[in-house]
């Protein structure tokens, strides 16, 4: 057996799928896997011995009195048998050549390393960004000194010391008794890693990513454990693994001792000068302390060597009071961020918007509405504000965030503020309401007595927030932020009882839900007499022939067609030439792009059968228009459902968007209320038998509009205001 491949589990079910896929894509098929769960993960340690899996797997429980990943990889080298073994956490995992390159290196060597790369992607997403990268070039240094040099300073800082990665022939951990200090919670690795690379005698690196660490994107249902740490816990115990790593080296050659302490002195200046400065950081005294044990184990050469500013610091410290070094620091951060603040005029409002607007008083009196970024005068924050004008004449003050290219046509005496402008700014922070269907901006700061009320814009048919295992799209901070953002809303409105299940999790949010219905869909019901007016009068304003049938074809964006921020590419797959041809005597078709699409859709050739209504503020009229609705995974079926009119679901892409995009809450074939259809053909066949299909799915329907639809009543408007002025 060449390699052991030890694997320490505590809860990293949703990763460790990757991990082990990872192992059955090596190209070099002599290893076995040594998989050591924590006791509390009795239940996962089943299904990982139950996993289809091509190498010998060897899944051990440990016992409640052992704990930490540093007893999990002990008891993984006592179990191993393997010529090597190779450290690997179940979050993470590694190329399918990684075994192959390093045992081909191997040859009577203690210790192969390759680099580990820090990633928040999966492995299908990074893969496919490999593909394109040809510019990795490997290089390999045998020369004992450079590789151990090497290894040390592939990481940035001291904790980024890691004993994974690495090929270490088992002989060699035995003869020098080389174990993990189970007495470290965490940073077991680096006083480990220090007795591999003083005891080795032969020793190659090569400059090649094979190892992929995991970063988490989701620190609330699946936090790392450095998430899950007290910060000044892990930092005291860093600093004490940088004091035994020094009593390790200190009497060997090669020492690696000024790369030691440039990871040090980096790590101080970093990370616990940071830690120093945040308001809310817990026992700042312990670590400082600690610290200073440390100042005097750093060689004169290696803060010779340092920046000026990282070199000041430390001495700086060591003189200093710990409040007085944090001044010194603060002062530093503020020189730095005003020169960076100095370019950037973003970073200007934002500043102006902190010091300046949120000192001045706050107006009682304000409301502030925003729908999709400003794009259009539409949605719930729309109804509720029409409720609130109606209702309370000349009470309060009313402002639209607008976005920069166009003013929004608003049928009542409001100011409008550019989003991002100064006055937006100022009303972000002056206004006791604030009510929106989107995510806050970041900067937002929620004032004691202001009310942030979270409309949101749709029950979720595509896995939501939390909900999403690796959010593609967003940045690699997309969950923590959207916790920090669902911890700020006061309310939240829920349609139905499906969203008020899922909203909790799905963001992460423990306030109040407003189990009210959208206040957006009451306008469709209104009474008989006011709806026919007033579909008469849209049509009329969209001049759409008074004769025909109006279908509206309202698909949602792509995640992976991204083009900018906030904008999306699409494609349009319906034929609309050869609907044309089918349905022209009959019909009209209105195109309506969701408002992350850029819309460059012509339909210079199809006038009087096709209609862009991308630009119309309010889909909800639309709605009220349309004989039929065409959709895909938007959520907007939910709210068509109201008026009990058929739904066709255009999916050309179907698996593609469920099993690599997003995923869904729901099987769709189980839950939508109308047909599935794949081709151009096939949303005209089920148009011409309309009546056909309606038949068919009249059962699923109502099914659907009672799950759905039945708080809906035409009064949520009035419902959530209530709610929200007592
Ligand atoms: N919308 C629209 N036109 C479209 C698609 C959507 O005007 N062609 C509007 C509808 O009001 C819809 C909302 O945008 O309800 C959200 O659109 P989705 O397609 O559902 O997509 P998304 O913005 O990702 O929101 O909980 C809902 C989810 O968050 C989905």
């Amino acid at each position: 057996m060449k390699v052991s491949v030890i694997i320490s589990y505590k809860n990293e079910m949703p990763f460790i799928s990757d991990c082990m896929n990872s192992l059955e894509d090596q190209t070099e098929k002599d290893f076995e896997a040594i998989v050591v769960c924590a006791h509390t993960a009795h239940a996962d340690a089943d299904v990982i011995r139950n996993m289809d899996v091509s190498f010998p797997l060897q899944v051990i429980e440990l016992p409640e009195d052992k704990d930490g990943p540093a007893a999990a990889k002990n008891e993984g080298i006592r179990a191993s048998r393997g010529e090597y073994v190779f450290f690997l956490d179940s979050d993470d995992y590694i190329l399918s050549e990684t075994f192959c390159e390093l045992i081909r290196l191997s040859d009577g060597k203690d210790i192969v390393a390759g680099d580990i790369k820090r990633t928040w992607k999966n492995r299908l997403h990074l893969l496919n960004g490999m593909k394109d990268n040809s510019a990795l070039c490997p290089t390999e240094t045998a020369d004992i000194a450079s590789a151990l040099s090497n290894i040390l300073t592939s990481h940035m800082v001291l904790t980024g010391i890691k004993a994974t990665g690495l090929l270490i022939r088992r002989e060699f951990i035995l003869k020098h008794s080389i174990m993990f200090d189970e007495s470290y919670i965490y940073y077991t690795e680096i006083p480990f890693v220090a007795q591999l690379l003083v005891n080795a005698q032969r020793c190659v690196h090569i400059s090649y990513p094979f190892y992929f660490k995991r970063l988490h994107q989701d620190p609330v249902y699946h936090p790392s454990l450095n998430q899950t740490m007290k910060t000044h816990v892990r930092l005291t115990e860093a600093l004490r693994a940088y004091i035994d790593t020094k009593k390790i080296t200190e009497k060997t050659t090669p020492s690696c001792e000024a790369e030691y302490d440039a990871l040090f002195i980096r790590f101080y200046v970093q990370r616990i000068t940071r830690f120093f400065i945040k308001d809310n950081a817990e026992n700042k005294s312990e670590v400082f302390k600690k610290a200073k044990e440390c100042f005097s184990l750093i060689s004169e050469d290696a803060l010779k060597n340092a920046k000026h500013y990282h070199h000041m610091i430390i001495k700086y410290s060591l003189r200093h009071t710990l409040d007085k070094t944090i001044k010194r620091i603060r002062m530093h951060t503020l020189r730095q961020q005003g020169l960076r603040y100095f370019h950037d005029w973003k970073r200007i409002k934002q500043f102006i918007y902190r010091h300046v607007f949120l000192n001045r008083s706050m107006n009682d009196d304000a409301f502030l509405f925003e729908s999709f970024f400003g794009k259009s005068y539409s949605d719930s924050p729309k109804y509720i504000f029409e409720y609130i004008c109606k209702n309370n004449p000349g009470k309060y003050k009313y402002i639209w965030v607008r976005d920069k290219k166009k003013k929004l046509d608003i049928p009542y005496p409001v100011k409008q503020v550019k989003r991002g402008s100064l006055k937006y700014m100022r009303a972000m922070a002056c206004s006791k309401y604030y009510i929106t269907n989107i995510r806050q901006p970041m900067f937002f700061v929620k004032r004691p007595g202001a009310v942030l009320l979270e409309t949101w814009h749709g029950t979720p048919l595509k896995r939501l927030g939390f909900d999403i295992d690796e959010a593609v799209f967003g940045t690699p901070r997309y969950k923590i932020n959207f916790k920090l953002q669902s911890g700020q809303w006061d309310y939240l409105i829920s349609p139905n009882e499906f969203c008020s299940e899922t909203f909790p999790h799905c963001f992460a949010y423990d306030g109040k839900l407003l189990n009210t219905g959208y206040p957006r869909n009451d306008i469709l019901y209104l009474p008989p007499n006011e709806r026919t007016k007033l579909t008469c009068n849209i049509k009329n304003e969209l001049s759409i022939p008074a004769d025909k049938k109006v279908i509206l074809y309202a698909p949602t964006w792509r995640d992976d067609r991204k083009l900018s921020e906030k904008e999306y590419e699409f494609s349009l797959e319906l034929d609309l030439i050869r609907m044309r041809e089918r349905l022209g005597d009959e019909y009209v078709i209105l195109l309506r792009l969701h408002y992350l699409l850029v819309d460059s859709l012509d339909f210079s050739t199809l006038e009087g059968f096709a209609y862009n209504v991308s630009s119309y503020d309010d889909i909800a009229r639309l709605y009220l228009i349309s004989d039929i609705l065409i959709t895909d995974y938007s959520s907007v079926f939910f709210d068509y459902a109201n008026l009990k009119r058929p739904v066709l679901f255009f999916t050309y892409d179907l698996n593609e968007y469920a099993d690599e995009l997003r995923g869904f809450y729901f099987d769709m074939k189980d839950l939508v209320p109308g047909p599935l259809l794949f081709t151009t053909d096939e949303v005209i066949d089920s148009i011409i038998n309309l009546h056909d299909v309606e038949k068919e799915y009249r059962k699923k329907y109502d099914d659907f509009y009672n799950r759905f639809c039945s708080w809906e009543c035409g009064k949520s408007s009035q419902r959530v205001t209530e709610e929200i002025i007592k």
